[in-house]
């Protein structure tokens, strides 16, 4: 990889320079018929405020410079440059004309958007270019799979390559005529069959990859084999398939080591490698993973006894995530995540804003020790934003405490804390069948509902007066002669406009607490984003919020607190402004 490549791009990045293209995929797309998004009667209650001066834009975050984006589709790494695709809809801040758009990075904190990658042009994609994933060839040569939408709406399978692998930026993709390479013959679903993952090479020197699919309620990972890239064939049973669960959408399936940090290419397996397989199940709107074991010789994945493999299973983040993939950098010798988090305001508002989506920040994932879940740490990159730091320690906090975070721009922050809590033992006491919904456990116990150890946490894009608050917060409960730690992302408060949706997320952690009494807690906060990091990554949770305090010119507050009886000392704590990620867009569509 020349650095020159580097230099070119970064040069593009950091100058404000609008290159325009000109290029004609718009009048390819004129005459396809798509879902076409309908305009809403207007909400009769007006927002008390204008929302078109985005203040719930972030700013460090990936969002578009206009319109709708969802999925991340095909994430990689080539040639020193990260390659971000993702659903976006070029005529709209609402769902429909889907197609793959294309931004490039060299740091996964500033992007370029370049012109879209993927859009309808042939029979086989004529209906939309829905999600897929990216796989690099032997001969390092990259390879698309992504879902079309076919003249008569059936989902199919196609496959892209770039058109010039000279150009550093894989700017132009073609798809060969023999397109579709899937088809959904012999029972499968035609509307229920999408989103490839990135294929992996077997030790039979096959290429394999799965298809999400359904067939009444039994969610089902179709299995397909080629030696060739071009010519696929079903095998005779899915990679795995569940009852009672419904649609699988953006499947995902790699390996991880069992011990150490350390990524692994989507085609390893063998001594100390586990695997995850991950779905993003329709029926809920989340996404479930669970760990387990790959027996290639016999096409199967199963799941560990220790996973749950159904609606109560693990999840990457317990908040507004979805569609989530991940890829492996070769550079950096990582496994990386990405994901779309959607808004939670009102279409209306959306139209208004003109955008809605954004991809939360990319996740470094691994398994963790016990070989049970993944632990996802913000990629260390977004540390070069960090800007002005505050920082506190030693603090105790007795109950009904609240202590304020001064000299950090609180609407723009990242923010990182270690509690301690003493008096463990005297932990309320924990009902087993709380464990099957921790979301319904935190609408209750919210972080206003007092407790003996905890509701302690960091109150963030409050108003000065309260009315607005988000809670990030711990509550711990004693079960037997062991503690259960909740962690909940609480909007219920975040906001005095009524329409927007507030829901009051949670997941358990599996947090060291009983050991030492200590745990943590880390947030991104940009705006209407609010991304919590639970105990080092180990729970993770992504709100949207959307308080009226950021629309006014009243000071934002970032607050830590405590509701418990007993005292939390906060062993450390530190806060930084975020500076601006740039994302340009050179695409100059419109
Ligand atoms: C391929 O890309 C390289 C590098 O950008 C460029 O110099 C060359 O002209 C391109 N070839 C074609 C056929 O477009
Ligand atoms: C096929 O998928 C569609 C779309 O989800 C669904 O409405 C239909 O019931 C499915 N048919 C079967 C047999 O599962
Ligand atoms: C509290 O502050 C918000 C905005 O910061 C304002 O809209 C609201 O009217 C205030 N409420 C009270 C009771 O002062
Ligand atoms: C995101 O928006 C909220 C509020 O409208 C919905 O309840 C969620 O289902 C939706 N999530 C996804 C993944 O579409």
């Amino acid at each position: 990889m020349a650095t020159s490549k580097f230099n070119a791009l970064f040069t593009v990045i950091i100058l404000p320079v609008a290159a325009v293209f000109f290029f004609s995929w718009k009048q390819a797309t004129v005459d396809a018929s798509h879902q076409v998004f309908k305009e809403p009667e207007r909400s009769k209650m007006e927002s008390p405020l204008s929302i078109t001066n985005n203040q719930y834009r972030p700013s460090y975050h990936f969002r578009p410079p206009k319109n709708w984006i969802n999925d991340p589709n095909g994430p990689m790494f080539y040639n020193g440059i990260y390659h971000l695709f993702y659903q976006y809809n070029p005529k709209g801040a609402v769902w429909g004309n889907i197609i793959w758009a294309h931004a490039l990075s060299i740091d996964l904190v500033n992007w370029k958007i370049i012109e879209p990658a993927i859009y309808p042009t042939k029979s086989f994609d004529i209906n939309g270019c829905w999600s897929g994933s990216s796989t690099i060839l032997p001969g390092n040569k990259p390879a698309i799979l992504y879902t079309g939408i076919d003249p008569h709406n059936r989902q199919v399978q196609n496959v892209a390559f770039p058109t010039n692998l000279s150009d550093p930026y894989l700017t132009k993709w073609y798809k060969p005529d023999y397109n579709p390479v899937m088809a959904p013959i012999d029972g499968i679903n035609a509307s229920s069959f999408r989103d490839p993952t990135t294929a992996w090479m077997g030790s039979d020197g096959q290429w394999r990859t799965v298809v999400g699919s359904k067939i009444h309620l039994l969610g089902k990972a179709i299995l397909y084999k080629s030696k060739d890239f071009v010519k696929w064939k079903r095998a005779s049973h899915p990679l795995h398939s569940v009852h009672n669960i419904g649609m699988w959408e953006c499947p995902d399936f790699f390996p991880v080591l069992l011990k150490g940090r350390r990524g692994l290419d989507t085609s390893v397996n063998g001594a100390g490698v586990k695997h995850v397989f991950k779905v993003s199940l329709d029926m809920t709107r989340y996404e479930y993973y669970t760990v387990g074991k790959y027996y290639e010789h016999k096409d199967r994945y199963v799941p560990d006894r220790t996973s749950v493999d159904q609606k109560t299973g693990l999840r990457y983040d317990y908040g507004n995530f979805y569609a989530s993939k991940t890829f492996y950098d070769g550079g950096k010798k990582r496994r990386i995540l990405c994901g779309w988090s959607n808004e939670s305001d009102s279409q209306t508002d959306d139209i208004a804003k003109g955008w809605a989506g954004i991809q939360t920040i990319p996740r470094r994932l691994w398994l963790a020790k016990n070989g049970r879940q993944v632990v996802q740490w913000p990629v260390e990159e977004i540390e070069s934003l960090r800007g002005k730091r505050t920082k506190m320690k030693g603090l105790k906090l007795k109950q009904g405490s609240r202590l304020e975070v001064k000299g950090v721009k609180a609407s723009q922050a990242d923010v990182e804390v270690v509690f301690k809590v003493s008096g463990l033992e005297r932990a309320e006491p924990f009902d087993h069948s709380w464990l099957s919904d921790p979301e319904k456990l935190c609408t209750q116990k919210r972080a206003d509902v007092p407790g003996n150890v905890g509701p302690f946490g960091l109150l963030v894009l409050a108003s000065n007066n309260l009315t607005e608050y988000t809670a990030v917060f711990f509550r711990v409960f004693k079960y037997r002669s062991r503690y259960v730690t909740l962690m909940c992302s609480d909007a219920t408060r975040s906001s005095l406009r009524p329409e927007v949706y507030k829901p009051a997320f949670g997941g358990f952690v599996d947090s060291q607490i009983q050991k030492n009494g200590k745990i943590s807690l880390r947030c991104l906060i940009d705006h209407s984003v609010v991304e919590s990091f639970g105990e080092n990554g180990r729970t993770c949770i992504t709100s949207r919020v959307y308080p009226i305090v950021l629309s006014t010119k009243s000071k934002v507050g970032l607050y830590a607190f405590n509701h418990g009886l007993e005292t939390v000392k906060i062993i450390k704590l530190k806060a930084w402004d975020m500076k601006n990620g740039n994302v340009l867009d050179e695409s100059s569509y419109v």
